[in-house]
C-alpha cells in the first residue's frame, strides 16, 4: 500500500465520521438547535456511515485497491445491527454473510432493480482522498466499491460523484466551490445525481435552507435526494469544515449522512488539521478491527 495515499484517507475518514456522528446526534430527543453555535454533548456515537467507510479503508490500506470480494467479506462480517444500517443493505449484508455472492445479492435488490440508495455514496469520500488527484483511478474504484452493495446506476453514480470531489479536493487544497462541483460532475452520466450537481452549482451563494429545499436534504434516503446537498455544503463552505457540517445539521433530514459526505470531502481537502480537537473527541473512537496505517518512509 501506500503510506501518503493511505493518510488521506484516513484524514477523510476522520472529518466523515464526525461528520457522521455529529449529524446522527441531532437526531436524538432534547438534541440542540442545530442552528445554535453549541456542540451537542457527548459522546456522540459514529453508525453505518462510518463503519462501511472503515470497511473501504481497510481494504485500500491492505491491498492498494478494491476487491470487491474482499470488501463484501469486510462488510458482512463487521456490520452491526445496532449502527442503523438502510433496510435493503440489513438484508443484503445477511444474505452475503450466509454464503449468497454479493453481485446476485445486490442486483436481487428492491425487486431487481438495485438499491438506488446513499449508502455507496455515504462511504465514499476516503476513497477519494486515497486517489488524490487521480480522477480516472478515483472514478473506476469508487464503482467498484459501490457495486458490492447498490446495482441501480443512481447508487453507484452518488458514489464517483463524492469521490472525485474528495480526489480532487485533496490534489488542491484552494479548490474553488464551483470547480469542486464541476470536479464531482466530470465523471458521471446523465442521470438525477448529475442534474443534481448542476442544480448546485446554481445555489452557492444561497441560504443552507434553500439549498436543501432545491436540491432534497436526504429525506427519501436516495443518492440524488442526497449527494447534490452534501457536496453543495462542502462546495459552498470551503476551508471551513465545521459551517459544511452545520449547513448539513441546519437542513435536516438524513443529516448523519449528510454531515458524512460533507466532512469526509471538507477534511479530503484541508486535512484533519479543519477538523477541530473538541470535534474529534467527542465521536466515539473508530473500530479497532481497520488495518494500521502502513509505515511511512
Ligand atoms: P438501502 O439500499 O436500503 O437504501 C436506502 C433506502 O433507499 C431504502 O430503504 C429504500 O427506501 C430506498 N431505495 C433504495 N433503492 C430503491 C429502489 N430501487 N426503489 C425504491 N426505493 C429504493 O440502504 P443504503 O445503505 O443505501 O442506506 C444508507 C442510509 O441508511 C444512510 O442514511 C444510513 O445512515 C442509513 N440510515 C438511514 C436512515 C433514514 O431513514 N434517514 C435511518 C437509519 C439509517
Ligand atoms: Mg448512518
Ligand atoms: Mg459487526
Ligand atoms: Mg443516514
Amino acid at each position: 500500500s501506500d503510506p501518503a495515499a493511505d493518510a488521506r484517507a484516513r484524514d477523510a475518514l476522520e472529518g466523515l465520521s464526525v461528520g457522521d456522528a455529529f449529524g446522527e446526534r441531532f437526531f436524538a430527543p432534547g438534541a440542540p438547535d442545530p442552528g445554535a453555535d453549541t456542540l451537542p454533548a457527548a459522546p456522540w456515537h459514529w453508525t453505518d456511515d462510518t463503519e462501511m467507510a472503515c470497511g473501504i479503508v481497510d481494504v485500500l490500506a491492505r491491498l492498494g485497491r478494491i476487491d470487491q470480494d474482499e470488501l463484501a467479506r469486510v462488510f458482512a462480517a463487521r456490520w452491526d445491527a445496532e449502527r442503523g444500517y438502510g433496510r435493503g443493505t440489513r438484508g443484503l449484508l445477511t444474505s452475503i454473510g450466509a454464503g449468497t455472492p454479493w453481485r446476485a445479492a445486490a442486483a436481487a435488490q428492491f425487486g431487481g432493480a438495485g438499491s438506488l440508495g446513499n449508502g455507496a455514496a455515504m462511504r465514499a469520500a476516503p476513497l477519494g482522498a486515497y486517489f488524490g488527484g487521480e480522477p480516472d483511478r478515483a472514478r473506476t474504484e469508487a464503482a467498484l466499491s459501490a457495486e458490492v452493495t447498490h446495482a441501480h446506476p443512481a447508487g453507484v453514480a452518488g458514489a464517483v460523484a463524492v469521490a472525485l470531489a474528495a480526489s480532487a479536493a485533496s490534489a488542491d487544497p484552494d479548490l474553488g466551490g464551483a470547480d469542486l462541483l464541476d470536479a464531482a460532475r466530470a465523471g458521471i452520466g446523465d442521470g438525477p445525481v448529475r442534474s443534481g450537481l448542476e442544480r448546485a452549482a446554481a445555489l452557492l451563494g444561497a441560504p443552507a435552507e434553500e439549498a436543501a429545499r432545491e436540491l432534497g436534504n436526504g429525506a427519501r434516503v436516495s443518492a440524488a435526494d442526497t449527494v447534490p446537498f452534501a457536496l453543495w455544503a462542502a462546495a459552498a463552505h470551503p476551508g471551513d469544515f465545521t459551517a459544511a457540517v452545520r449547513a448539513c445539521a441546519r437542513a435536516g433530514g438524513d443529516m448523519d449522512t449528510t454531515a458524512a459526505i460533507a466532512g469526509g470531502v471538507a477534511a479530503s481537502r484541508g486535512g484533519i488539521a479543519g477538523v477541530p480537537a473538541d470535534w474529534r473527541a467527542a465521536r466515539e473512537p473508530l473500530p479497532k478491527w481497520i488495518a494500521p496505517p502502513p509505515r511511512r518512509g
